[in-house]
């Protein structure tokens, strides 16, 4: 059985007092609310963590997530916050390679795997972003493009520490659009990647990696998306802001 896991990216959001609120509420939720087999992440601003990783202490199925980190341990990188930092500080889990990361601070996959390692160095689990511009999709290449992040990303880890790893597919067409994938998009794209990771692992690693839709996923069409065999949860943008609509998400399975 794979790990379900809904995952909220809150971006650059919230002030402090409205993080710890917001954080607040989701906990509130998550314990009464959602079945304890449903994984539910909160990624602040680094700013917040902990003070929200404070609202997640004895609710086992909540965790917090940083929204990004540095592959380097720590030195002279003003602004930036290392694996080590977040383990230091409680955090489980990291975002990796989220398409604005990639756009506007030009994260490369090759950064990105020396991230992935940096993460799993510090048993952090990583939620790796993946996904495809409106452009390579119309070309018709979207599906070797996305394969390739993988590939150049996270195949250089032996099969325990891939095990370790989340994959998020978030086409970059869908991400601030309004516009969502179909299930059937989210479906062919997962499936597609779950048998990539299966050539290069086997099929038990790949039947065991909890691929997330990402992409105006929210409260409307959740159910829909999640019940695609290959789509494992979500990581919710704009949706996950408000704790209603977010724990909606995290019972649509
Ligand atoms: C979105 O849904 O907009 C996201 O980018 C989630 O990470």
């Amino acid at each position: 059985m794979r790990k379900k896991i809904v995952a909220g990216n809150w971006k650059m959001n919230k002030t402090a007092a409205e993080a710890v609120a917001l954080a607040a509420e989701v906990a509130a939720l998550v314990k009464s609310d959602v079945p304890s087999n449903v994984q539910v992440i909160m990624a602040p601003p680094s700013l917040f963590i902990s003070e929200v990783n404070k609202a997640t202490e004895g609710i086992t199925n909540l965790s917090v997530s940083a929204q990004n980190c540095h592959e380097k341990a720590s030195g002279a990188y003003t602004g930036e916050i290392s694996a080590p930092m977040l383990a230091s500080a409680g955090v489980p889990y990291v975002i990796l390679g989220h398409s604005e990361r990639r756009q506007y601070f030009q994260e490369s996959n090759a950064q990105l795997a020396a991230k992935v390692d940096a993460a799993l160095e510090n048993k952090l689990t990583p939620i790796f972003c993946c996904g495809e511009s409106l452009e390579l999709r119309e070309g018709g290449e979207f599906l070797a493009f996305v394969a390739q992040q993988l590939t150049e990303s996270l195949f250089h880890l032996s099969a325990e520490a891939f095990g370790q790893v989340v994959i998020a597919y978030e086409p970059i067409w869908a991400i601030g659009t309004g516009l969502t994938a179909s299930s059937a998009q989210a479906q062919e794209m997962h499936a597609y990647l779950r048998q990539h990771i299966a050539g290069k692992y086997g099929q038990t690693v790949a039947d065991a990696c909890s691929i997330l839709y990402g992409g105006s996923c929210n409260a409307q069409n959740a159910a829909e998306l999640f019940a695609c065999a290959d789509v494992d949860g979500g990581l919710i943008g704009g949706a996950s802001l408000k704790a209603g609509d977010f724990i909606t998400i995290a019972k649509s399975f």
